[in-house]
């Protein structure tokens, strides 16, 4: 079924002017959505969820809306002491009042409201914007803080747990597609090497889970730079949207990737790898704003694994990049041959950058 039908099936007023593509996000398919009455104008977000990476849509809906319904009620009863005016995600529902809608080839789409005068990018612009961006997660993670976990489905089981994605990236490789393309390819090869050196570390932040240093609580989960909403008429952070992946985990897997995400002023997808690296003035930046919101939470546990979790997040989606790559891309969306080996390039640059740079990293977590 085409964007253009399915839009019709929610329920927002007016006919439908057109659909635009938005080409953004690895995972789902985007749209927004241009509807008019005689005397008014509704935009809507409308996403054909992937079902190679969730398998159960549904659920996922589920979430989005137990979760927007907590938080809408969270920031209306603190609008009234609040300095900036907080914005997130509506879900729209059907005609039929349901949460998405099935199509006859059985996809999934959702609707979600827009975000009104803000913009997202998909790579930090300065230092203010990366402090907005640590703020906003900040934020983010105190209104969810107490939001009952019982309530969330896991939709994506061992989803940051890098561990596991070490089990199957040392499954996928074994066969025979994989053996291919590392024969092919020296940067693979060298790719496969990092990784190697790197296991032991992989289990950093489960070993404190485990051992009881580290808890886990509801985190955003995907806090990247352009899930990050900048109001265009104050320059402030307004919103962080795309919370499919809203769950229990730890707040170093948002922090992690939020840095590797904020602070690469090149952005993910570089092609010169001399421009990726970990700016520290973006850093510096992005944390005291984070602070600003989180030093309220963090225990000192908490702070003992931030250097890490910014290390970890990068080498764990270098990883995911690079098994997807030897899998032969059946997870994150591609629009050429070697893209995900071309993100894993620069995830490992950029952990490189921070194993180069983990004393000034260390200074700034630590005030000094
Ligand atoms: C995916 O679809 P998108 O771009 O929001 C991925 C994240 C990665 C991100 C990297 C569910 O997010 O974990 O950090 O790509 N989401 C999922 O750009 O795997
Ligand atoms: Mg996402």
């Amino acid at each position: 079924m085409n964007p253009e039908t399915t839009a019709s099936h929610f329920n927002a007023p007016g006919r439908v002017v057109t659909v635009l593509n938005i080409d953004s996000g690895n995972v789902n398919d985007t749209y927004r959505v241009i509807k008019r009455t005689t005397f008014s104008e509704n935009q809507f977000i409308l996403q054909r969820i992937s079902q190679a990476v969730f398998p159960r849509p549904d659920l996922v809906m589920s979430n989005v809306k137990a979760i927007t319904d907590y938080a809408h009620d969270k920031l209306e009863a603190q609008s009234g002491n609040s300095k900036r005016i907080w914005q997130l995600p509506r879900v729209i529902q059907t005609r039929d009042g349901s949460d998405y809608h099935l199509d006859a080839d059985g996809n999934y789409w959702r609707a979600l409201s827009m975000i009104a005068s803000a913009t997202s990018h998909e790579k930090v612009l300065n230092p203010e914007h990366a402090h907005e961006a640590g703020y906003v997660l900040g934020h983010f993670q105190s209104i969810i803080a107490d939001f009952p976990a019982d309530q969330l489905a896991d939709t994506l089981p061992g989803f940051h747990i890098t561990p596991q994605y070490l089990k199957q990236f040392d499954k996928v490789i074994e066969k025979d597609e994989a053996q291919q393309r590392l024969v092919a390819s020296s940067e693979a090869r060298s790719i496969a090497e990092f990784v190697e050196d790197r296991r032991i570390f992989a289990s950093k932040l489960e070993d404190a889970v485990e051992s009881g240093e580290l808890h886990h609580r509801p985190i955003h989960g995907d806090p990247k730079i352009s899930n990050i909403m900048i109001d265009d008429i104050t320059g402030r952070g307004t919103a962080i949207v795309d919370l499919d992946t809203v769950k229990p985990g730890l707040i170093q897997y948002d922090f992690g990737d939020c840095v590797r995400s904020v602070c690469n002023p090149a952005g993910e997808e570089a092609r010169d790898l001399n421009e990726v690296y970990i700016d520290t003035d973006l850093f510096q930046a992005l944390v005291k704003g984070y602070l600003k919101q989180a030093d309220k939470f963090l225990t000192d546990a908490d702070r003992k694994y931030l250097y890490h979790s910014i290390r970890l997040i990068a080498f764990e989606l270098g990883l995911r990049f690079f098994t997807d790559y030897l899998a032969g891309d059946v997870y994150f969306k591609t629009s050429y041959g070697s893209q995900n080996l071309n993100r894993a390039r620069v995830q490992m640059k950029l952990c490189e950058s921070i194993e180069v740079r983990e004393l000034i990293l260390r200074r700034v977590l630590d005030g000094e």
